[in-house]
């Protein structure tokens, strides 16, 4: 009975054959240690005289030294914290990165998109490997906006990406869970950071092609390919004019077997569309490729592809350009999303919401003018506060 309450299980994800490398572990809880019998439990911690050992808390130090020393187990926590939601953590990240910072930068950031079943991750899993046997350092990150704890397909990426999650030059973290997508946003491109700054050299970021996840992708990454399935015919798979004009690479995977015909046939087609379209990258023309992920075809020339790039537009100024309009099309984001929340998170404002909508609907008042009204309620909200700082010192 005493060893079953210990029983830890390992998270879903864990393949069935992982081994020791997958150090994480789930504990069922405890009730009322203080007061069990059950093993060999400190008995000050039982009289309550010593505290419960709680994990150790990292300073800031520790996350700077331990991140640019490469340890991943220091890493994982860096990134726990850039997604957490409590300001204390949240401004311990923000000198953490502030300091990290000189040490970003270096890595190509490749997005990876496409519909679900594309073949995104097990692509990943192939050109990951390969990269890793190049000698490059990898990491793997996923942005989906839809994901939570309990579902997402993205969770089940580490049993898709099983030999590249054993490798130790390789680093695969799922995407933060749940959340606004400026927020997922914001965490993935300080996860982004902070991998850089423990050495790895290439980002590898999957995104689900769904909602304007993809637009989030390309703002973060230097290039951007489209995974494709073939059959594309007239229906274009759902694919949108819009995300075409997103990709510096449509790749046809899965060009093998019976299959090899049809991806020819499907990069004609890919190669006919693209010649319509406005490409991503000035200087850069966007091309359609085949690969199968599965027999490991086409991946080096798919990579040379991408060495090309970017050494075509390193030359041409293109990729410090692309870098530089990011950081500020990201500062620009974080004050639209700020203003928003303090905005719709005021109580006034809050409490009036309601009748402002109602009237609307009624037509007593326009829309215009209810915004106008409320802006200026919001206005005189902040100026009272300012007011209140500035008698309270604050
Ligand atoms: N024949 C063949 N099958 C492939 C290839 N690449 C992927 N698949 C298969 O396609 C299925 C979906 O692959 P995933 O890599 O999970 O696709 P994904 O795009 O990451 O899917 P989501 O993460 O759910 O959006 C799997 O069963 C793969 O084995 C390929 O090159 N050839
Ligand atoms: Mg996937």
């Amino acid at each position: 009975m005493a060893e079953e309450k210990y029983t830890v299980s390992r998270p879903s994800w864990v393949p069935e054959d992982g081994g020791s490398e997958f150090a994480c572990g789930v504990m069922s809880g405890i009730e009322g240690i203080r007061d069990t019998t059950v093993g060999n439990i400190n008995p000050r911690i039982k009289d309550g005289t010593m505290p419960l050992k709680r994990r150790m808390v990292l300073t800031e130090d520790d996350y700077v030294k331990g991140v640019l020393s490469g340890d991943r187990m220091t890493l994982s926590r860096a990134i726990t914290l850039v997604e957490s939601n409590s300001p204390r953590h949240f401004r311990l990240a923000q000198r953490v990165l502030q300091r990290l910072l000189p040490k970003t930068g270096h890595a190509l950031r490749i997005g990876i998109t496409g519909v679900p079943g594309a073949g995104k991750s097990t692509m990943i899993e192939a050109l990951g490997n390969m990269l890793c046997d190049d000698g490059h350092r990898v990491a793997i990150l996923t942005v989906d906006p839809t994901s939570s704890v309990t579902k997402g397909s993205i969770l089940g990426d580490k049993t898709r990406m099983g030999t590249l999650s054993r490798r130790p030059e390789a680093y695969i973290r799922p995407s933060p869970a749940g959340g606004t997508l400026g927020g997922v946003a914001r965490k993935s491109r300080e996860t982004m950071l902070l991998c850089e700054a423990a050495g790895y050299d290439i980002i590898l970021i999957e995104t689900v092609g769904v909602g304007q996840s993809e637009t989030t992708v390309r703002s973060m990454v230097d290039f951007f390919m489209l995974v494709v399935l073939t059959g594309a015919g007239d229906d274009l798979q759902g694919i949108k004019k819009g995300i075409m004009e997103l990709a510096d690479a449509i790749v046809v995977n899965k060009a093998d077997g019976d299959n090899l015909t049809r991806a020819k046939v499907a990069r004609g087609e890919f190669e006919r569309m693209i010649e319509f379209i406005r490409p991503a990258t000035p200087g850069w023309p966007t091309h359609a490729y085949m690969v199968s992920s599965v027999k490991k075809t086409g991946l080096r020339e798919l990579w040379d592809v991408i060495q090309a790039f970017r050494q075509m537009t390193t030359k041409s100024g293109v990729f410090q350009k692309r870098r530089e309009g990011q950081l500020l099309d990201w500062m620009r984001a974080m004050i639209d999303e700020h203003l928003h929340n303090l905005f719709f998170e005021d109580a006034v404002i809050k409490g009036r919401l309601p009748e402002v909508k109602e009237a609307i609907l009624k037509g007593t008042i326009s829309p215009t003018q209810a915004v106008g009204e409320l802006i200026s309620i919001f206005d005189v909200q902040r100026a009272a506060a300012r007011q209140v700082d500035l008698f309270t010192n604050k």
